[in-house]
């Protein structure tokens, strides 16, 4: 009898179970990606194009931010990125899927794609992380070409800022714009991938949140999924990719995960806060997203079931 019993209440269990997963997945939307700044708009349309062509969210979110990695207007990411004070343009990246694979590379030369590399470190190699020119030596025998990444444009930025700052670093506040990218796919699917040429004018050797899993980036099926872009040693101080999917997990919404995130760097900044950039989004399991940042002008970009637009975020200073 009391096994019966048992049997009868842990089958209700496994169909409550079964019917709030069912719910969940009815609710999500169709497709789901958040990336940050305005040069997230082609970039999503780009991983919406590999969603559509039936790739995984995976290759979807390599696929978007690929797109600002090769633009050279863009001057914070990839080709055309501004270099470090030396002159030289070294790039962060990393990638993550939502059953906890991910792949990283820091201080990375030469090579226009590090997300790409970053990729190959995660499913080529048995580490998840790979630096300088160990990482360039890895792209190199990926086959990834070796290329200038230093375009005219940036380098004559560089030179005027050598001339004005005397090669004394800018205080990171002044320069930022990362693409992170969340996105999840009608299965519920989570990933997420970051890409950046770091604070311009860094020391040589300066690393920042967005190639750090858990900092710039974290994703997890089932539960959530948040990147981060402005001053990186910020982000980095609180874990802050990991606590946003960590509080969603706990039952906060994506928007009051990324609220809690900031408002607790803005108590290390102190006043600082008032000067600097900082801006995170997430998004969770059930198809909800939310985005935030330090001061305002920190905007992002939103396809919801296909299409495609750019939003401006909340922030907690006017
Ligand atoms: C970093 N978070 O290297 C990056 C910089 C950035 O928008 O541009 N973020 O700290």
């Amino acid at each position: 009898m009391k096994r019966r019993k048992f049997i009868a209440t842990g089958a209700a269990g496994i169909l409550a179970t079964a019917l709030r997963a069912e719910r969940i997945a009815a609710a999500r939307p169709e497709s789901l990606i958040l990336s940050t700044w305005s040069f997230g708009v082609p970039a999503n349309e780009a991983a919406m194009a590999a969603l559509r062509e039936g790739k995984t969210v995976l290759d979807a979110v390599e696929a978007g931010v690929r797109v600002p990695e090769a633009d050279p207007s863009v001057s914070s990411v990839g080709y055309g990125g501004y270099p470090d004070r030396d002159g030289r343009v070294t790039l962060d990246a990393c990638i993550m899927d939502g059953n906890g694979r991910c792949g990283s590379v820091t201080f990375l030369q030469h090579i226009m794609h590090p997300v790409s590399v970053a990729r190959k470190v995660m499913e080529e190699t048995p580490h998840m992380m790979l630096s300088g020119e160990g990482a360039l030596r890895f792209a190199l025998e990926q086959g990834f070409p070796q290329e200038n990444l230093l375009t005219p444009q940036a380098e004559a930025a560089w030179k005027k800022w050598v001339l004005d700052n005397h090669y004394q670093p800018l205080p990171p506040e002044d320069i930022h714009d990362t693409i992170g990218m969340i996105a999840m796919d009608r299965n519920g699917q989570i990933a997420g991938a970051c890409t950046t040429s770091g604070i311009a004018f860094k020391m040589h050797g300066r690393v920042g949140d967005s190639p750090i899993i858990g900092a710039g980036l974290f994703a997890e099926n089932g539960v959530g999924a948040a990147t981060a872009t402005g001053v990186g040693g910020e982000v980095i101080r609180i874990a802050g990719s990991a606590i946003v999917v960590e509080q969603i997990r706990h039952g906060k919404t994506p928007q009051a995960a990324v609220e809690e995130a900031i408002r607790r760097i803005a108590r290390h900044v102190g006043e600082r806060g008032k000067t600097m950039q900082l801006g995170m989004l997430a998004l969770d399991a059930k198809g909800r997203y939310g985005a935030f940042s330090i001061s305002p002008g920190f905007q992002y970009a939103l396809t919801l079931n296909g299409s495609t637009s750019l939003q401006k975020s909340k922030s907690l200073y006017p």
